[in-house]
């Protein structure tokens, strides 16, 4: 498939990983009216591209982002309400609503600054890794206004009532360390890590069921908001949902490779998909020694 012209984001496909960039370097990758038109139509072509496994939202440059342009999204929509709510919704509609309850993991790549809108769409991701030395600050209170379309509520969703009032009222710069200790990143490491690392959770993430992977991220975030009643039959429900139209069969195959082939523990690893199985990505080479070996030993008898 050819890859769709883009201006404000750069899409690198690579076994399996969309690396997906905010592309406005010049700006510290803040993000304007057409940066947020082309990621909304990123995020639907990847959700659909069978190529892409996994998506890592990250900046160009090694600059998450500035957050919104002040003056491409605030000021210059100013005099323009009806485009600035419809620009405003796009903005929320990919960098929350989309990336929230989105099929396949995403993984925030988190390096130099992340700025006041930026925390939408990091919060808005399955997992975050950043580098030590980012510069993260809800820099909205500095400059005369409140942390707002999706940030305050995201940001008082995932982390302690102290914490939100406190970063959000002082806006001043915290470190990547910070931000795993509030727990708005799972880890931080030194910035030369950093691809590593993402790349290594993505793979990992790879091994996995995709249907039982994306089942398990919606569920966690749909129970956020419920009862336990309302939960308990969701879970119920959305547990039946997936084995329809799994290519995977995952439920039944995962149970078949460990009570039937007992070829995998499932505290160590998951169950080998289709493609591992015939070699194409390779589960855990234990997994493939081991069943050899048994069959070895049958051959044997
Ligand atoms: C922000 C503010 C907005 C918005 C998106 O503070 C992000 C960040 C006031 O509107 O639509």
């Amino acid at each position: 498939m050819s890859e769709p012209k883009r201006k404000f984001v750069k899409v690198i496909k690579s076994e399996g990983i969309a690396w997906t960039y905010l592309n406005r370097p010049e700006k510290k990758n803040a993000m304007s009216p057409g940066l947020h038109l082309e990621m909304r139509d990123t995020l639907d072509e990847l959700e659909a591209d069978p190529e892409t496994k996994v998506v890592v939202i990250a900046g160009i440059g090694g600059v998450f982002s500035a957050g919104q342009d002040l003056k491409e999204y605030f000021r210059d929509l100013e005099n323009n309400p009806a485009e600035a709510k419809r620009i405003r919704l796009i903005s929320n509609g990919w960098q929350w609503d989309r990336l929230y309850m989105f099929n396949k993991p995403t993984i925030a790549m988190v390096e130099g600054y992340c700025v006041g809108g930026a925390f939408t769409h990091l919060l808005a991701t399955d997992f975050a890794i950043t580098a030590e030395d980012t510069a993260f600050s809800l820099s909205e209170v500095n400059w005369g206004i409140l942390p707002g379309g999706m940030v305050s509520k995201a940001f008082a969703d995932a982390v302690l009532y102290r914490h939100a009032l406190y970063h959000a009222c002082l806006g001043d710069a915290f470190d990547g360390k910070e931000a795993a200790r509030i727990g708005i990143v799972n880890f931080a490491v030194p910035k030369e890590q950093l691809k590593d690392e993402v790349t290594k959770l993505a793979k990992k993430l790879m091994t996995k069921s995709p249907a039982a992977l994306r089942a398990t991220k919606q569920v966690i975030r749909q129970v956020r908001q419920m009862d336990f009643g309302q939960a308990a039959d969701y879970m119920q429900e959305k547990r039946m949902a997936i084995s329809v139209g799994d290519p995977e069969q995952s439920y039944n195959t995962g149970l078949h490779q460990f009570l039937d082939e007992k070829t995998y523990k499932p505290v160590h690893s998951p169950f080998a998909l289709k493609d591992a199985k015939k070699g194409v990505a390779g589960p855990p080479s234990k997994v493939k020694a081991k069943a050899k070996a048994k069959a070895k030993a049958k051959a044997g008898k």
